[in-house]
C-alpha cells in the first residue's frame, strides 16, 4: 500500500475518533476544537483552485509560522501570506442542524473558505470570530469529507491596528480553532464572536444582587416556534438559587434580544481572596426539550475608583498591584497551549499579585477565565499602539475591535476596566510640520472619543483608560487625559532617562495636574537578563541586580500614594520583539520572569512584598555558578548575598557557620558571604514562635586565585573586557566570564585601555546594545577596551590555549530609532554612531604573530563576533604577553580566554 495514502487513512481514522468522542455532551449544542491534523504552506496559493499542486507541511494549531525567523541574526520576519487546509467530516446527525467554526484568533487576516465557498473574512489578529458554514456543508456517515481552507495574511497593514510596537507579530491560527454544531434556534453566536449572551450586575450589595441577563436568541428554522428562555444562577456547590422563565415566540429568520433580572439575596462576594462563582446558564426549550444553552460564571462584587483615595472593592480599599502580560513563550512564538496562558496567571496569583493588565491586545479567552476563578482583577485593551492611521478603515476596525473585545469579554467578573491606544503619542506623525499635526491630532481625539463613547453604551459597569507615555503635557494638549476614566502612565525614570527618583515627581505632578483624575501606573520595568550580575550596578547594563533597584524604589513610591490607584509591572515575562537589540537580541527582557517562566530575582521580591504568608528566599536563588577571585593567600572571596523576605529578621548558614543575624530593611537583608571554591551551601533561616522559616540553595563558585604564578594554581580565565564589575554566566557552557582588572605582578589584567562608552548615546553607559552577529554571547562581545597595549597573564610554565575575541562597534550603519525607546526627542537626537574610524592593529602572543594589520570592519564587518584561538607553549616563566600594535586607531580587545591543556 501507498505510505502517504496510508498514513492519511489512518489519521482520517484518528480524526474521526477524535472528533466524535467529544460530542457526547449533554446539551444540545455541539462544540469541540478541530485544532488537529492540519495542512500548512507558507507562501501564497494562486487561489483555492490550486491546492493540489503544492507542498503542504502537516501542524497542529495552535500554530505560527514565525518561531524561527524572529530569532536569528537577520532584519524581519515573514510577514505575508500563509494558506492552511484540513479536512472536515460532519456526520450526518448534523443536517438539521446549524454548523459554525470558532476561531479564537489568527493574526492577522483571515479568509476563510469551505468547499471552495469563501464562508467569511476577519481583521485583526487578537479578536475571536466565527463563521455560518452550514449551507456550504457536506454531511455524510462515511469518509465524504469536508475541505475547509484558510488564507492567514500578517503582512503590515495601514488599516489595522497594531501598526508598530515593541512586540513581534507572529503570524498564523494560534489559538484555538472550534466547530459549532447548534440546533436551528439557538444563541446567536454571530454577534462579534461572543457568545450571544451577556451578563452584568448593575446593583451589588451585601445585602443583594441584581443580575440581568441579555440574550439574542436566533430561529434559523423555517417554522415558527413556540420557545422558553430560562435562566438560572447556580452557587458554586450547585444549589439553585435563582430563576427566571419567559415565553418567546420566534418567527422563521427571526431573532429577538431578551433581558431577564434575577436576585442573588445576601451574596457571596467575589474577590481576590475569595473569587467565589455562582453559575448562570441560560436556556432555551421548545416544551422540555432543550434547545441550546450557554453556561457563564458570575462572581459578584462591585467597585469603584476615587482619584483621591484609591481603589476599593466591595467598599474596602485596595491597591492594585500586579503585572502586564503579552502572550508568547519561549520557543512557540504566540502559538502556546492554554495550559501555559493559564500558568502565566497563576503566576501571577503566586507572586502576591491581584491586577492584571492584559497588554497590548486581547489574550486568549483561558486568560480572564483563569482571572476569574483565581481572583485577579483585569484590564484588556485592543491594540492601538503608538500611532494611527487617518483612514476610515482604521477607525471602523478599530471600533470594531472594541466592541468585539467588550463582547466578548463581558462576562468576566475579573474585568474592571477596558482600554485602547497605548502610548498613542510616543512619536507622533508630522513632527516637522506643526500644522498637519495638529489635524492628525484632532483625528487622534476624535477616534479616542468615538472609542469612549462606545464603550461606555456597550458597557456602562465598566471603567474606561487610556494608557500614555510620560509626556503628560501632550496628552493633555490632545485631551487624551480628559477622554477616559481613568489614565494610564507608562513610566520609565531611571530606565530609558535618567534620574530614577523622577518617578516620584513624576506621581506627584499627575496628582497636581489631573487631580480628578483616577490614574494607574500601567508600565514600569527595567530589562534584566539573568546571564548578567553585577556589584555596581548601573542604568542600562541589562543586570538582575539595576533591575532589582529599580522595582524597590519604585514599589515603595507607588505603595506610599493612595492616588496611584494601582501599577502594573512590564512586564510579567520576557517576550519576543523582533527588532530589538540589547544583550537578548530579538527580546524585551523587561519580565520579572524569563521567556520559559523562571522566575528572576524581582519576582521573589514582589513575592516578599505582595504575600500575607510568611516568605522568604535567596534573592539570586538562580544564579548557582558564581565566581570570584581570592586575594592573596585567601582561600575564600568575599561576596554579597541577598535574601528577600516580609519576616523580621534571619540568620545564614554558610557552609553550616552561622552568619550573625540581620533585620530585614524594606524586605531586603544583605550578607557579605565568604565563598569557597566548589559547591557552597547557603541556608537562610528565619525563626517566628519557635517556627523555622528557610530557603536553601548550593552555589558552585570558581574561586580565581589572585597569584597565578605559584605552581598549580593556575585556573582556566574568561575575561569580559570594558564591563565595570559586571559577570556574565554562560548558561550553556557554565562558564562565568568575569570582568577585567588593571595588571598587577603575578596575577592578569590589561597594561593600557579604557572601557568602551558609545558616543552621544542616550543609554547605555558602556558598551555598545547592537546585535552582535554570529553568537549568543552577545554581553561579551558588546563591551570592549578600547587602546589596549597589552596584557599579561602570569601563568606558570606550560601550555596553554588562548583564545581573543573581538568585534567592531565602529559602524556607519545608524541604528533605526527603535520603537520601544521612550527617551524623550532631545535625547533621541544625541544618539547615533559617529563617522566610523579606521582600525588597524596587530596581535602578537609571546611574540608569535596572531593577526597582522588586521581591520575588523574591512575583514570581517563590523558587529560580527570574531575569535581566535592559538596554541602557546610557555617556558622558562615567561607567562603570557599578548602585545597590541596599532597601524591607525586604537587596538581594542573584548573578550579573553585562557586556558591550561598540560
Ligand atoms: C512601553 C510600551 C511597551 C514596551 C515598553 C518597553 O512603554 O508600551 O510596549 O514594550 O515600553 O519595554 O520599552
Ligand atoms: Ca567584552
Amino acid at each position: 500500500m501507498n505510505y502517504k495514502k496510508n498514513k492519511l487513512f489512518i489519521l482520517l481514522g484518528i480524526l474521526i475518533f477524535s472528533d466524535f468522542c467529544l460530542t457526547a455532551q449533554n446539551s444540545s449544542r455541539i462544540a469541540y476544537t478541530i485544532n488537529s491534523d492540519w495542512n500548512f504552506h507558507k507562501g501564497d496559493l494562486k487561489g483555492p483552485e490550486n491546492v493540489q499542486e503544492i507542498d503542504w507541511e502537516e501542524v497542529t494549531i495552535p500554530h505560527t509560522w514565525n518561531t524561527r525567523d524572529v530569532m536569528d541574526d537577520e532584519m524581519g520576519y515573514y510577514r505575508g501570506i500563509s494558506w492552511y487546509k484540513r479536512k472536515l467530516v460532519v456526520p450526518a446527525s448534523y443536517k438539521e442542524k446549524q454548523v459554525f467554526l470558532h476561531f479564537e484568533g489568527a493574526n492577522q487576516e483571515v479568509e476563510v473558505f469551505v468547499n471552495g465557498n469563501r464562508v467569511g473574512e476577519h481583521l485583526g489578529g487578537y479578536t475571536a470570530f466565527t463563521f455560518p458554514i452550514t449551507e456550504h456543508l457536506n454531511f455524510s456517515e462515511d469518509t465524504e469529507v469536508n475541505e475547509i481552507l484558510i488564507k492567514v495574511d500578517n503582512s503590515y497593514n495601514e488599516d489595522i491596528p497594531t501598526l508598530t510596537a515593541d512586540f513581534t507579530f507572529f503570524g498564523g491560527i494560534y489559538r484555538d480553532v472550534y466547530l459549532i454544531a447548534t440546533s436551528q434556534v439557538h444563541f446567536d453566536l454571530l454577534d462579534h464572536g461572543s457568545k450571544g449572551v451577556f451578563i452584568s450586575t448593575p446593583n451589588v450589595s451585601e445585602k443583594l444582587a441584581e443580575v440581568e441577563v441579555k440574550s439574542q436568541v436566533v430561529n434559523d428554522g423555517e417554522d415558527r416556534r413556540t420557545l422558553r428562555l430560562v435562566n438560572t444562577i447556580r452557587d458554586a456547590d450547585f444549589n439553585l438559587i435563582s430563576q427566571e422563565q419567559k415565553k418567546i415566540k420566534l418567527k422563521a429568520g427571526e431573532k429577538q434580544n431578551l433581558v431577564q433580572s434575577l436576585k442573588v439575596p445576601t451574596p457571596y462576594l467575589w474577590s481576590p481572596e475569595d473569587p467565589y462563582l455562582y453559575r448562570v446558564t441560560t436556556s432555551i426549550y421548545e416544551k422540555e426539550e432543550l434547545l441550546d444553552e450557554v453556561s457563564t460564571p458570575l462572581g459578584l462584587r462591585w467597585f469603584e475608583f476615587d482619584a483621591e483615595k484609591g481603589f476599593f472593592l466591595n467598599g474596602k480599599f485596595m491597591k492594585l498591584i500586579g503585572t502586564n502580560r503579552h502572550q508568547d513563550f519561549e520557543g512557540l512564538g504566540n502559538a502556546v497551549p492554554d495550559e501555559l496562558a493559564k500558568r502565566d496567571v497563576q503566576l501571577l496569583k503566586e507572586m502576591g499579585g491581584n491586577f492584571l493588565r492584559v497588554a497590548h491586545y486581547p489574550h486568549d479567552p483561558t486568560v480572564l477565565e483563569t482571572c476569574d476563578r483565581l481572583g485577579i482583577l483585569a484590564a484588556v485593551e485592543i491594540p492601538i499602539v503608538n500611532r494611527i492611521t487617518e483612514s476610515e478603515a482604521f477607525a471602523e476596525n478599530s471600533k470594531n475591535m472594541q466592541v468585539e473585545m467588550i463582547r466578548q469579554g463581558y462576562n468576566h467578573p475579573s474585568v474592571i476596566i477596558w482600554a485602547y491606544m497605548n502610548e498613542v503619542l510616543l512619536r507622533p506623525r508630522f513632527a516637522d510640520d506643526k500644522e498637519r499635526q495638529d489635524v492628525y491630532y484632532r483625528k487622534i481625539a476624535e477616534l479616542a472619543q468615538e472609542l469612549e463613547d462606545i464603550t461606555r453604551s456597550e458597557d456602562p459597569y465598566r471603567y474606561t483608560m487610556i494608557p500614555n507615555h510620560g509626556h503628560m503635557d501632550r496628552y493633555e494638549r490632545v485631551g487624551l487625559t480628559e477622554i477616559p476614566m481613568i489614565v494610564g502612565w507608562n513610566l520609565y525614570q531611571g530606565w530609558y532617562s535618567s534620574g530614577i527618583e523622577k518617578f516620584a515627581s513624576n506621581l506627584d505632578r499627575h496628582k497636581k495636574k489631573f487631580p480628578n483624575k483616577p490614574m494607574i501606573v500601567t508600565e514600569y520595568g527595567a530589562d534584566a537578563d539573568p546571564r548578567l550580575r553585577s556589584f555596581a550596578p548601573v542604568r542600562f547594563d541589562m543586570t538582575v541586580e539595576y533591575a532589582n533597584h529599580y522595582h524597590q524604589v519604585y514599589l515603595e513610591e507607588i505603595m506610599k500614594r493612595n492616588f496611584v490607584v494601582g501599577a502594573t509591572v512590564w512586564n510579567l515575562a520576557d517576550f519576543s520583539s523582533e527588532t530589538r537589540h540589547d544583550v537578548v537580541p530579538h527580546v524585551n527582557n523587561k519580565g520579572i520572569m524569563e521567556l520559559d517562566r523562571k522566575p528572576k530575582d524581582t519576582y521573589f521580591y514582589y513575592q516578599s512584598q505582595l504575600l500575607a504568608e510568611p516568605f522568604i528566599r535567596i534573592a539570586s536563588r538562580n544564579w548557582t555558578k558564581r565566581s570570584g577571585i581570592s586575594e592573596k593567600n585567601a582561600s575564600e572571596a568575599i561576596q554579597p548575598l541577598e535574601v528577600f523576605t516580609n519576616l523580621e529578621e534571619a540568620y545564614l548558614l554558610v557552609n553550616g557557620e552561622k552568619l550573625e543575624t540581620q533585620k530585614a530593611e524594606n524586605n531586603v537583608i544583605i550578607w557579605q558571604v565568604p565563598f569557597r571554591d566548589g559547591i557552597n551551601s547557603m541556608e537562610v533561616v528565619s525563626e517566628v514562635n519557635g517556627k523555622k522559616y528557610k530557603d536553601h540553595i548550593e552555589v558552585d563558585f570558581y574561586l580565581l586565585p589572585y597569584d597565578l604564578s605559584e605552581k598549580n594554581s593556575f585556573k582556566d580565565l574568561s575575561i569580559n573586557l570594558g564591563t565595570r564589575q559586571r559577570i556574565f554566566v554562560d548558561e550553556l557552557t557554565q562558564q562565568v566570564w568575569m570582568y577585567d582588572q588593571p595588571y598587577r605582578e603575578g596575577s592578569w589584567g590589561h597594561l593600557g585601555g579604557e572601557t568602551y562608552e558609545m558616543e552621544n548615546n542616550s543609554r547605555t553607559s558602556y558598551g555598545t546594545d547592537q546585535n552582535i552577529l554570529g553568537t549568543d554571547l552577545d554581553p561579551v562581545y558588546q563591551t570592549q577596551l578600547v587602546g589596549i597595549k597589552q596584557y599579561k597573564i602570569d601563568v606558570p610554565n606550560g601550555l596553554y590555549d588562548v583564545i581573543l575575541h573581538f568585534a567592531e562597534f565602529e559602524t556607519t550603519e545608524k541604528s533605526e530609532v527603535v520603537a520601544y525607546n521612550l527617551a524623550t526627542e532631545q535625547e533621541l537626537k544625541k544618539d547615533g554612531i559617529k563617522e566610523p574610524h579606521q582600525r588597524i592593529f596587530s596581535v602578537t602572543v609571546n611574540s608569535e604573530p596572531i593577526f597582522l594589520d588586521l581591520n575588523l570592519a574591512s575583514d570581517f564587518e563590523p558587529l560580527r563576533a570574531i575569535n581566535r584561538k592559538i596554541r602557546i607553549d610557555v617556558r622558562d616563566g615567561q607567562g603570557i604577553l599578548i602585545n597590541f600594535e596599532s597601524t591607525e586607531g586604537r587596538a581594542v580587545l573584548n573578550g579573553l580566554e585562557v586556558k591550561k591543556i598540560y
